[in-house]
């Protein structure tokens, strides 16, 4: 039997906080991961189909980024699991030989498959891509995750769809937790992790019974899903504070689909340690980039003879070498170049938040670092 919060060290993943804040609940930590180590706070970028859109695992690495994120729900679709796992497991697949996390795909079902229907056995759907009748259930989750090999495996959840009742949001909140259970028992790769997945929308009581009942299972890790699916930051900062504070102290935490910049700053404040997001991808491809002044539209007129970097200070590759009114003109002439170095900066602008973050957490001064970025920034 196993021992309830037990020691870390006989896990696949084993985490160790380094630093704690002082003035609030931030910690800077160290998750170690059958392909290595990651500093936390850490930023993970997203691989929906085993790619982070437009950069190679070089880029990805010089850029800051340690650990990715690549999705059940697509992979499955297309190659599929067993095609990824005859070519060697997502790893050698894809070329980054670093850590990485598979999201589940329940998520994902909810927001591109075509008539999704949910029961208690699992999510029932047409596949995007083809309309072809799929069945998605906790132990199918876990096996497509097996197959691909990731080193943190995701349970299966259910995050409904907003705006949502209480009612609908506690009945998602005791499937999520039926279906934990399940992906636990079914779950038996040993050099692959298994984080659960908190839900109960805003609802405090909800989040906290979620927690509890997660925590009894005793994971390697804990997600925070459920958030910024259409909330207010209130909403957002009090279903995120509840849900880390019932938490282990122990397991890594890990707030999903979150990468605002100001976002990142308030969740580490409650104890989060890793992100994922399409933000810096997403924005990037539409010429729009992060800086410590707020979000720069590389489209906009007032770039075109601005031989300034991005971002003075910047150490990444886009920063290094090219202007803004180049930039601009990439964009404007289409260019695929564009997309790729806009996304190389804001990646590495989330890295070197993040980096600082821990930096400030060891030096105890997490809550000034905070304040000062959030006035640069701006709401
Ligand atoms: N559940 C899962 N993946 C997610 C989310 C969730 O709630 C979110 C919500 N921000 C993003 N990605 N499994
Ligand atoms: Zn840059």
């Amino acid at each position: 039997e196993r021992i309830p919060h037990g020691p870390t060290t006989d896990r696949p993943v084993r985490f160790s906080t380094l630093a704690r804040d002082a003035g609030s609940a931030a910690r800077a930590g160290r998750l170690e991961t059958p392909h290595g180590a990651v500093e936390t706070p850490a930023f993970m970028p997203v691989g929906t189909q085993g790619t982070v859109k437009g950069l190679t695992p070089d880029q990805l690495w010089a850029g800051g980024s340690r650990m990715i994120l690549a999705n059940t729900y697509h992979l499955a679709l297309r190659p599929g699991e067993e095609t990824v796992a005859a070519l060697g497991g997502l790893h050698r697949f894809t070329g980054w030989d670093g850590p990485i996390l598979t999201d589940s795909g329940g998520f994902q079902v909810f927001s591109l498959a075509q008539r999704a229907k949910i029961t208690d056995h699992g999510a029932s759907f047409r596949s995007h891509l083809d309309g072809r009748l799929l069945e998605l259930t906790p132990e199918r989750a876990v096996a497509i995750q097996e197959a691909l090999g990731a080193d943190v495996a995701m349970c299966l959840d259910h995050c409904p769809a907003l705006p949502a009742g209480k009612d609908a949001i506690a009945r998602a909140v005791d499937r999520t937790i039926a279906w934990a259970g399940r992906c636990k028992a079914a779950h038996a790769r040993a050099d692959q992790a298994l984080f659960g997945i908190v839900q109960g929308g805003a609802h405090e009581d909800l989040r906290a019974r979620c927690a509890e009942a997660l925590v009894a299972l005793d994971f390697d890790g804990y997600a925070v899903g459920g958030v910024s699916v259409g909330e207010s930051r209130e909403e957002v900062r009090r279903a995120l504070a509840v849900s880390t504070h019932r938490l282990p102290e122990d397991r890594p935490r890990y707030l999903m689909g979150v990468g605002r910049p100001q976002d990142l700053l308030d969740a580490v404040a409650t104890g989060i340690d890793l992100f994922d997001c399409v933000m810096p991808t997403r924005n990037g491809r539409n010429a729009t980039c992060f800086t410590d002044q707020g979000l720069v539209k590389l489209r906009n007129a007032a770039h075109t003879r601005d031989a300034s970097p991005l971002e003075a200070g910047c150490d990444c590759l886009t920063c290094a070498k090219f202007s803004r009114g180049y930039l601009r003109h990439l964009f404007m002439a289409k260019e695929m170049l564009g997309p790729i170095l806009a996304s190389i900066h804001n990646l590495a602008y989330l890295h070197r938040l993040t980096s600082r973050m821990r930096e400030a957490i060891r030096a105890g001064r997490f809550v000034q670092l905070r304040m000062e970025v959030l006035e640069a920034l701006g709401p």
